[in-house]
C-alpha cells in the first residue's frame, strides 16, 4: 500500500476567515483541468510539498495532489478548526471510499489535536484502523477535534474535487483536487468541446429571458453543446454531444454491455393534475404541489406516487406491513388514479439491471434529473422517438420501439453517472450491476418532485445479504425529547435531548 497524502485543514479564526487544507487555501484554476490542463500555468498548482515561494500565511493556489492510477490511497483528515460541535462533512467526487477509522486522541493530556500529534499517534500505532468490512461512503463528517481515515483504490482517472460540503467553506478554500493518473489514462477531449471564453452570450435587454431558453445564447459555431435539449443522441453530430456519447475513462463491466440484461424495467413518470373535488374530500389529507399556474399536482412513476414507509426498511423491515409496499406489478386493490404506497422494486443480488425512464410529464424544456443512491450506472441510451408521427412519447410507444429495435443502446465505454436528466418527451436507458445490497432511493432530484412522490426504492438482495443491524440501533419512536420551554435551545445543542 502507498500512503499518498496526509492532509490537514484549519480555519484561521477571527471575523474574516479563509480556510486552509495543509496550509493551502484552494483557488479555482482559470480553465478546467480535465479538458484544458495545457492552458493552465504549472505554477498555478501546488500542494503541501510544493508551495509557491512567495506564499504567506494565506497561501492561495490550486491545491492538487497527484496520485498514480490504481494506487491504494489512504487519507487522514485532521480537524484543526476546533470549533465545538462543528464537524466538517468532507465529500470526494468520483469515488466511494472505505471508512477505516474515526477518533480523537487517546492521550488525555492533549486538548487539541493537530497534524504533528496525529503523525505521532500514527507512528506509535495509535491511529486505529478497522479492516472488517469497512463501509463505503462518499461524504464523511470529520469529528471536531478528531480525525478520520479513509481509503480507496485510485482506479478512476481524472481531476476529482475533494472538499468540505458546507458551501461557505467551499468558497473560502476548503477544497483540493485529487488528480489520478495521467493524460494518457483519459479519453481524448471530444472535438469542438467548449473551451473557456468561447461562450459569449449577447448581452442585451432582448436576451434577458435566457434563463428560460438557453438557446437564445449563441454558441460559437465550432463549439459543441453538451446535452442538447433536442435529445438527438443516436448519431454523431457536429454541434452537440450527449452524455450517452461520452466515453468512460474506467473499464466497464463486460456483463453490462451484453445485448440482454437480466432484468429490464420500464418506468414511465408523469404528473397527475387533481381536480379540487378529487383532492378536498373528508378525512383525506393527500399531499400535493401547487405548481405555477395553480394546478394541484402529484407525481407518478409507473402509476404510483411514492409514500414513505412508516419505519426505515433497512433496519426495521419487519415492522412494515407488507401491504405498504407496491410496484407496477403489485398495486393495492383499491388504488385510485392517485395510487399512493411505498413503491419498491425487488432485484436479485448481482443481476444486470436495465432501467428505461420514459418522460410522460411532457412539460416543454423540463428535464427531470433522476438520481440513484448506492450505485453508479452506465448511460447506454438517450433519445426521443424516431417516429416523426409521434408527438408525445409514452410507455406503450417506448415498449413498441424497443420491440422493433429502435431504442438504441451504445456499448462503447458508456460513462458512469449517478444522476441523469431525462430529456423532455424522451427516454434514457441506464444499466448497473446490482451488487450493493440494500434499499436504495431512486428519485427525481427536484426537491418539489421528491415531496410529491417522484421516488421509488430499488431493493437489492435479501435480508441475508445484509450485515445484521447493530444491537441497540435507534428505532422509530425511541427518540422522545422532553418538550418544554427549558429545552427550546436544542437546536444549538443537540445533546440537551
Ligand atoms: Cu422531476
Amino acid at each position: 500500500m502507498t500512503v499518498i497524502a496526509i492532509i490537514i485543514y484549519a480555519v484561521v479564526t477571527g471575523d474574516h476567515v479563509i480556510s486552509l487544507i495543509d496550509e493551502i487555501s484552494y483557488q479555482s484554476p482559470p480553465a478546467p483541468p480535465l479538458s484544458q490542463v495545457e492552458d493552465i500555468a504549472p505554477e498555478q498548482f501546488c500542494n503541501g510539498d510544493n508551495r509557491p515561494e512567495s506564499c504567506g500565511e494565506n497561501c492561495m493556489c490550486t491545491h492538487q495532489v497527484d496520485i498514480p492510477l490504481n494506487a491504494i490511497v489512504e487519507l487522514v483528515l485532521v480537524d484543526e478548526v476546533q470549533v465545538p460541535n462543528l464537524s466538517h462533512p468532507f465529500h470526494l467526487h468520483g469515488y466511494a471510499f472505505s471508512v477505516v477509522g474515526i477518533g480523537r486522541s487517546p492521550d488525555k493530556n492533549i486538548k487539541k489535536i493537530n497534524l504533528q500529534h496525529a503523525l505521532d499517534l500514527d507512528r506509535r500505532g495509535l491511529l486505529h484502523r478497522h479492516f472488517d468490512l469497512p463501509p463505503n461512503k462518499d461524504t464523511i463528517a470529520v469529528p471536531n477535534n478528531g480525525y478520520v481515515i479513509m481509503r480507496f483504490r485510485a482506479d478512476n482517472p481524472g481531476y476529482w474535487l475533494f472538499h468540505c460540503h458546507f458551501l461557505f467553506h467551499i468558497v473560502i478554500g476548503m477544497n483540493l483536487i485529487l488528480h489520478v493518473g495521467t493524460k494518457a489514462d483519459l479519453p481524448p477531449v471530444p472535438q469542438g468541446f467548449p473551451r473557456c471564453g468561447h461562450f459569449t452570450p449577447p448581452v442585451s435587454l432582448e436576451n434577458t429571458n435566457h434563463y428560460h431558453n438557453p438557446y437564445l445564447y449563441i454558441q460559437r459555431k465550432q463549439d459543441l453543446v453538451l446535452n442538447p435539449l433536442d435529445a438527438i443522441c443516436n448519431k454523431p453530430r457536429k454541434d452537440a454531444i450527449c452524455v450517452s456519447q461520452l466515453k468512460n475513462a474506467k473499464k466497464v463491466d463486460e456483463a453490462l454491455l451484453q445485448e440482454r440484461p437480466d432484468v429490464k424495467i420500464f418506468l414511465p413518470f408523469k404528473f397527475l393534475v387533481y381536480k379540487p373535488e378529487q383532492l378536498f374530500r373528508p378525512h383525506r389529507y393527500d399531499k400535493f404541489l401547487v405548481a405555477p399556474g395553480g394546478d394541484h399536482v402529484i407525481s407518478l412513476i409507473d402509476e404510483i406516487s411514492y409514500l414513505s414507509a412508516p419505519s426505515p426498511p433497512l433496519s426495521q423491515i419487519d415492522d412494515i406491513p407488507p401491504e405498504q409496499f407496491c410496484n407496477g406489478d403489485n398495486k393495492p386493490e383499491n388504488c385510485e388514479q392517485n395510487c399512493m404506497c411505498t413503491h419498491k422494486i425487488d432485484l436479485p443480488l448481482n443481476s444486470i439491471v436495465e432501467v428505461v425512464l420514459v418522460d410522460e410529464v411532457q412539460a416543454p424544456n423540463l428535464s427531470h434529473p433522476f438520481h440513484l443512491h448506492g450505485y453508479s450506472f452506465t448511460v447506454v441510451g438517450i433519445g426521443r422517438s424516431p417516429d416523426m408521427n409521434i408527438k408525445k412519447i409514452n410507455l406503450k410507444h417506448a415498449l413498441d420501439l424497443d420491440r422493433r429495435g429502435l431504442l438504441h443502446r451504445h456499448f462503447n465505454l458508456p460513462p458512469f453517472k449517478d444522476t441523469l436528466a431525462v430529456p423532455n418527451n424522451g427516454y434514457v436507458i441506464l444499466r448497473f450491476r446490482a451488487d450493493n445490497p440494500g434499499y436504495w432511493l431512486f428519485h427525481c432530484h427536484f426537491l418539489f418532485h421528491v415531496v410529491i412522490g417522484m421516488n421509488l426504492i430499488i431493493h437489492v438482495g435479501s435480508k441475508s445479504d445484509l450485515p445484521p443491524v447493530p444491537k441497540g440501533f435507534p428505532r422509530c419512536g425511541h427518540f422522545t425529547p422532553p418538550v418544554s420551554i427549558e429545552h427550546q435551545n436544542h437546536y444549538h445543542n443537540p445533546f440537551n435531548w
